[in-house]
């Protein structure tokens, strides 16, 4: 945990776009907020899209903190799940040995970037446990049922799935017509043609042991591994309590994950709706197509800091860019926010300046805004272009306004 300075002056409350209903709404709903954000699945090293995802949410807890505010913030790590085991297949590594590598170079990507360390980071693989008395209690509640596995390494296995038909509100967080949901389902980890489901969307819970895979203690599901929704539903019940106030993920989670792990999390808490508000970080993408592990097509945090690139350029480069909407990387970007991060620091660094309270309501207003960091930015220029043109006499202004970056933005300059 990074020490975060006080920014004096009062900040408005802050309000976020929820997927679910359209509405920007607050994101506190009490003294404490609750914030779960889907984690990584560590296969491979962070690329822009996840480090925008995590600074996004990075932002929002810094202001809801400077709003008066505690957070609870806790993030998965999807350390078991298909496409951790094809890579490490792949690459004749083992599975663990992998995710292992994979978290800690996560961890000092998101150090280098300032952001702010959840306060629970919890695996799912030390969490299974956890997760099979909630997927046996889906099934004797008849949210669930098995379908029987004669692939799998034990006779009479019996895979699970949670019976999507059962849920009236299934489709409230993503509003997908059946025809939209199959149409990313498969591509999004789903099994739209396993046979013996009874719906092509109903989602895995816990698949029985194959030869070749990892095994847990399943209870009465058999030995076996959970599936990737449940994860997320049983780690936010556990640690959080559901509802929670805002979850959080890109906006290739909204379906099928968020739409499933909420329909899993609602089962089980019996809570008409699995969190305050669904915010979703815009797809960075690439040369026109979005970022991706699987594609290949990634600039890494790890790469740029390897050839020397100020992390706090990175961030600059990642808080340019609204959250809401989806972006192209491109060097050029990278270059502005050097410029910036350059301008800023000389600015900063004068005995004097002009009065800097009204700038720091400024980047309080717009990061309450549904946290419009571009017109944060905004507004630090206006003083940094003003300090060099004209100078001005407030010999405390740099340090309000150091501080403010550092606590409100997490720019350290
Ligand atoms: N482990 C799951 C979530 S439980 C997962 O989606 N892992 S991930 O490694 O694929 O992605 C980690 C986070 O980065 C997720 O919130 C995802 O939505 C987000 N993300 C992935 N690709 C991009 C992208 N190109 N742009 C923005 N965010 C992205
Ligand atoms: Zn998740």
């Amino acid at each position: 945990m990074p020490f975060i300075p006080k920014v004096p002056g009062s900040a408005p409350e802050v309000r976020v776009r929820d997927t679910a209903s359209g509405e920007l709404v607050p994101a506190a709903r009490g003294d404490v907020v609750t914030l779960y954000v889907c984690g990584i699945t560590p296969y491979d090293a962070t690329h822009m899209g996840h480090a925008a995802t995590y600074v996004t949410f990075d932002l929002l807890g810094r202001a809801l903190r400077d709003s008066g505010h505690a957070v609870r913030y806790v993030q998965n790590i999807t350390d078991i799940d298909d496409p951790l085991l094809e890579r490490a297949e792949r690459d004749g590594v083992d599975w663990r040995d992998l995710a292992t590598r994979e978290i800690a170079l996560f961890r000092e990507d998101m150090t280098a970037l300032a952001v702010i360390p959840p306060d629970e980071y919890l695996g799912a693989v030390e969490s299974i446990p956890t997760f099979v008395g909630p997927i046996e209690k889906l099934v004797a509640d008849g949210w669930a049922y098995a379908v029987p596995a004669p692939d799998a390494s034990r006779e009479g296995a019996q895979d699970h799935y949670f019976d999507v038909a059962r849920d009236p509100r299934f489709g409230s967080v993503s509003h997908l017509d059946e025809a939209g949901m199959m149409e990313v389902f498969a591509e999004r980890g789903g099994d739209p043609d396993r046979e013996g489901k009874r719906n092509r969307l109903d989602a895995l819970l816990w698949r029985a042991h194959r030869e070749g895979e990892p095994e847990w203690d399943g209870g009465s599901l058999g030995s076996g591994r959970p599936g990737w929704h449940i994860e997320c539903a049983c780690i936010a019940l556990d640690h959080l309590g559901i509802p929670v106030d805002v979850q959080g993920g890109g906006t290739d989670l909204v379906f099928p994950h968020h739409e499933m792990s909420s329909a899993h999390g609602r089962a089980l808490s019996g809570s008409e709706t699995f969190a305050g508000s669904f915010v979703h970080q815009g797809m960075v993408g690439l040369d026109g197509e979005k970022m991706s592990k699987s594609k290949g097509n990634l600039v890494l945090v790890s790469q740029l800091r390897r050839d020397g690139v100020d992390p706090m350029a990175i961030r600059l480069a990642l808080l340019a860019r609204h959250h809401a909407h989806d972006w192209m990387w491109t060097d050029d970007q990278l270059a502005e926010a050097q410029q910036r991060l350059a301008t800023w620091r000389e600015a900063l660094s004068g005995n004097g300046g002009p009065v800097a309270d009204q700038t720091v309501d400024d980047i309080r207003a717009a990061l309450a805004d549904d946290l419009d960091s571009p017109r944060a930015l905004e507004a630090v220029d206006r003083w940094a272009s003003q300090a060099l043109t004209r100078g001005g006499d407030d010999p405390g202004a740099p340090g309000v306004l150091g501080r403010a970056l550092d606590a409100l933005l997490g720019v350290r300059l």
